[in-house]
């Protein structure tokens, strides 16, 4: 990406993170859940500048990845677990695409288990996203597959029931180590092609019912709000 277009990506990015963390963190929001990515980046900054600023009361900060978790340490921010904080006020995490009705390809950063819990857990789940994840259909911009969470020991039969589906899996390999990426919780990463999906529900059905596949890349009906930056400097929000 040419550094043009990079500065015209990472300025969306900013945009629509800080305004999600304005619109959508009051003074009522104690308990926030923090995403993995670059986009989230923003929202820690903005957040940590909100609390310095207007002197919010936020009590507890929950990471989604190892990430995640130096971001709020390094932004001076209380983390905290989600055992101890169960009902997160609101979460922030970035997507590799989402379409119209906020359905979401999420993991590209081999995250998405332990963002799907936190945004489980959150009473609203905000995506914050550039305009490159902006979709009409899940899988006509991501063209990586969904990424899915599968137990080490099996990943050579769950590529097999993933290609019977019709999918294109691939077990996701670590850049310049001889071996597969393993997740913050000790497991391996497989990307599905399923081309354009057009029922994302229905897929996501079929994906986690695999013995082995611990959690999908496929978030759906999840998100409340979308905030994207857009390449005109505006920013689109969908709910
Ligand atoms: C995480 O952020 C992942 O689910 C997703 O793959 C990634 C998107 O990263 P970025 O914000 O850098 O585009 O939430």
């Amino acid at each position: 990406m040419s550094s043009k277009s990079e500065d015209l990506v990472n300025e969306a990015k900013r945009k629509a993170a800080f305004e999600a963390i304005d619109a959508q963190v009051t003074s009522e929001s104690k308990v926030i859940g923090i995403g993995s990515g670059s986009t989230v980046v923003f929202c820690v900054e903005r957040l940590a500048h909100r609390v310095k600023t207007e002197n919010l009361s936020i009590k507890a900060c929950i990471p989604t990845s190892f990430q995640a978790r130096q971001l709020i340490v390094e932004a001076g921010l209380p983390l905290a677990e989600l055992n101890a904080h169960p009902t997160i006020d609101v979460a922030f995490d970035g997507a590799d695409e989402c379409d119209a009705e906020l359905n979401c390809i999420k993991g590209g950063g081999a995250c998405q288990l332990q963002e799907k819990l936190v945004a489980s857990c959150a009473t609203k789940f905000v995506i914050v996203a550039d305009y490159r994840k902006d979709s009409k259909v899940l899988g006509t911009q991501w063209k990586q597959g969904v990424p899915l969470e599968v137990v080490p020991m099996a990943y050579v039969p769950i590529l097999a029931k993933l290609k019977a589906l019709g999918g294109k899996p691939t077990l996701r390999m670590a850049v310049r180590k001889a071996g597969p990426v393993v997740t913050d919780n000790g497991n391996f990463v497989i990307d599905a092609d399923f081309g354009q999906i057009s029922d994302p529900v229905a897929l996501e059905k079929k994906l986690i019912a695999i013995p082995g596949i611990v959690e999908t890349g496929l978030f759906c009906h999840m998100a409340k709000y979308a905030y994207f930056g857009l390449e005109n400097g505006e920013v689109k929000h969908l709910k």
